[in-house]
C-alpha cells in the first residue's frame, strides 16, 4: 500500500481550518455533528492546538471550561453549548438537582481524565515563545487560574480516592474517556438497568456511517442507567460512590493525575506557590505509587480494579501503559517500552501506522473498526509522545510523531483510525485530532 503524504503546511492549514470551523465563539465543539459541545479532556488538547494559532483563543477555551467548574472543584466532562444535538443532553443530566453544580451553564455530572495542567503548560510555553502581549496574557492566566486547577486536583484526590490509595475511582465508563473499552466489560456486565432506558433518540448513530463503530444499544442502556442512578443521588460525591452500580479504579486516569500533578507543581513553583507545589508533588507520588501497585508481573501491564470485589482486570488495552505516563520505576517502564514497540502493539506486522491500537490485535474481542475496541486515537498518540519525550525517550517519541502525522495525512482528521487499513472512522473533523496535528507541526519544540 502506498503512503499518502502531504506537505506539512497543507496539513497545518487544513487543521487550522477544522478548528476554526468548529469554533462557535468561546467554545470549540469536540466535533461538528457528533459532539456539538465542549468535552473536558478534548478542550485541553484543543487549547494545545489553538495555542499555536492564537494564545488568547486558547486561553478563552480553557476559561470556558473553568466557568463550568463545580463548587466541589470537579471539572465536568461536558459543557453544553446552545446546540440541541447530542444525547444524553442537559435535560437528561439535569444537574440543577446538584448543590455543587455551577449556575448559568449547563454541564454533565461526571468528569474525565485531568490532562488540563498539560494544556496550561503548553499555552504558557506558546505565550513565552511569542513574547510580548501573548507572554503577559499566558502568564497572567496561569497565575490567576492556578487555584482552580489545584481545586480540581484536590477534588480528585479526595472525592475519587477517598482511601488515599493513589488510584482514582470512576463511576461511569465515560469518565475514563475510553467509553466502551474492553477494560470495562466485566463491570458493565454486572450493571442491570432497573428499567428500560430511552436510547431511541440516539444522536450518535445519525452521524457515523456504520453503527458497528459505536457502542451498542445494550451498552447505551447501561450508560443511561448509571446516569439515572447518579441523578437519583443528586450527583453528591459520597452518595454516588455508595449507590452507583459501577465502581472501578481507573489506572490510566490515575497516571494522568500523577503526570498532571507533577506539571501543575512545576507551574506552582514558577508562580510563587511553593507550598501548593509541594502538595501537588505529594499527590503525584501517591498516584504514581498507586499505578505501579497494579502492574501485573505476568503481562507487565497496569490494571484497573473493581472496587467492590477487589478483582483486578487483566485485559490488554492501551490503558495498561499507564506507567509510561506516571513513571517512577525504571524497570517497569523499560519493560513497557519493549512491549509498546513489540509485535503485540506498535510493532504488530499488520499495522498501517506504528502507533498504539486501543487494544492489542491479539485480544480475542479485538474489533478494528469499533471505537475503543481496537482503533488508534491520534490524541493518545500525542499524549504518549509528549510524555515519552518528557521522560527522555526522545527517539521513540519522535517515531510516534512521524507515524502519527503520516496517519493524519489523509486530511480527514478522523476521531479514530482503523489500525490495519488506516481508514479514518467515527466523526470527521474531530477537533482534538486537528489540534494535535497543529502542535506537532507548529510548536517550535
Ligand atoms: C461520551 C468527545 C468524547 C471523548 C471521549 C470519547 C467520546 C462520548 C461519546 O467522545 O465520548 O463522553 O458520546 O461517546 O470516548 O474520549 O472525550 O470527543
Amino acid at each position: 500500500m502506498t503512503t499518502t503524504t502531504v506537505p506539512p503546511e497543507t496539513l497545518a492549514a487544513r487543521a487550522a481550518y477544522i478548528l476554526r470551523g468548529n469554533d462557535i465563539g468561546e467554545l470549540t465543539t469536540a466535533a461538528p455533528q457528533l459532539y456539538p459541545h465542549l468535552w473536558s479532556w478534548d478542550a485541553a488538547f484543543v487549547a494545545i492546538g489553538l495555542a499555536t494559532l492564537s494564545v488568547p483563543r486558547a486561553i478563552a477555551e480553557l476559561r470556558t471550561l473553568l466557568r463550568a467548574q463545580w463548587r466541589t472543584g470537579m471539572l465536568p466532562h461536558i459543557v453544553f453549548g446552545p446546540d440541541a444535538g447530542y444525547f444524553p443532553g442537559p435535560d437528561v443530566w439535569d444537574c440543577g438537582v446538584a448543590d455543587a453544580a455551577p449556575s448559568g451553564v449547563r454541564t454533565s455530572g461526571i468528569c474525565q481524565p485531568p490532562v488540563h495542567a498539560i494544556a496550561v503548560r503548553r499555552v504558557l510555553d506558546a505565550g513565552r515563545r511569542n513574547g510580548g502581549a501573548d507572554r503577559d496574557l499566558a502568564e497572567r492566566f496561569a497565575a490567576e487560574t492556578f487555584d482552580r486547577w489545584l481545586a480540581w486536583h484536590r477534588w480528585l484526590a479526595t472525592a475519587r480516592d477517598p482511601a488515599g490509595r493513589g488510584l482514582l475511582e470512576i463511576y461511569h465508563g465515560w469518565e475514563s474517556g475510553m467509553d466502551n473499552s474492553p477494560r470495562w466489560d466485566q463491570a458493565y456486565a454486572a450493571v442491570v438497568p432497573g428499567r428500560e432506558m430511552p436510547v431511541g433518540r440516539r444522536h450518535d448513530l445519525r452521524h457515523v456511517a456504520d453503527a458497528g463503530q459505536r457502542p451498542s444499544d445494550a451498552e447505551y442502556q447501561r450508560y443511561l442507567w448509571l446516569v439515572h442512578q447518579m441523578h437519583e443521588a443528586r450527583y453528591d460525591d459520597d452518595k454516588v460512590r455508595e449507590n452507583v452500580d459501577f465502581r472501578m479504579t481507573d489506572v490510566f486516569m490515575s497516571a494522568v493525575a500523577a503526570l498532571s500533578s507533577e506539571v501543575l507543581a512545576e507551574i506552582g513553583d514558577e508562580f510563587g506557590r511553593p507550598a501548593e507545589a509541594a502538595e501537588l508533588r505529594v499527590l503525584a507520588d501517591r498516584f504514581r505509587a498507586g499505578v505501579l501497585s497494579t502492574v501485573s508481573p505476568e503481562t507487565g501491564l497496569a490494571r484497573d480494579e473493581d472496587v467492590r470485589s477487589g478483582r483486578r482486570i487483566d485485559v490488554p488495552t492501551v490503558g495498561g501503559f499507564a506507567p509510561l505516563l506516571s513513571g517512577g520505576d525504571e524497570q517497569v517502564v523499560a519493560r513497557q517500552l519493549d512491549l509498546l514497540t513489540g509485535p503485540r502493539w506498535c510493532g504488530h506486522p499488520g499495522l498501517r501506522y506504528a502507533v498504539p491500537p486501543s487494544a492489542t490485535p491479539e485480544l480475542a474481542g479485538f474489533q478494528p473498526r469499533t471505537y475503543w475496541r481496537g482503533p488508534q486515537w491520534p490524541f493518545l498518540n500525542w499524549l504518549l509522545w509528549w510524555t515519552l519525550r518528557r521522560r527522555g525517550a526522545t527517539g521513540l517519541a519522535a517515531g510516534i510523531r512521524t507515524e502519527a502525522l503520516r496517519q493524519l495525512s489523509d486530511l480527514a482528521f478522523g476521531e479514530y483510525y482503523e489500525p490495519f487499513t488506516g481508514e479514518a472512522l467515527g466523526s470527521a473533523h474531530q477537533s482534538w485530532t486537528a489540534a494535535v496535528a497543529l502542535d506537532w507541526l507548529l510548536a517550535a519544540d
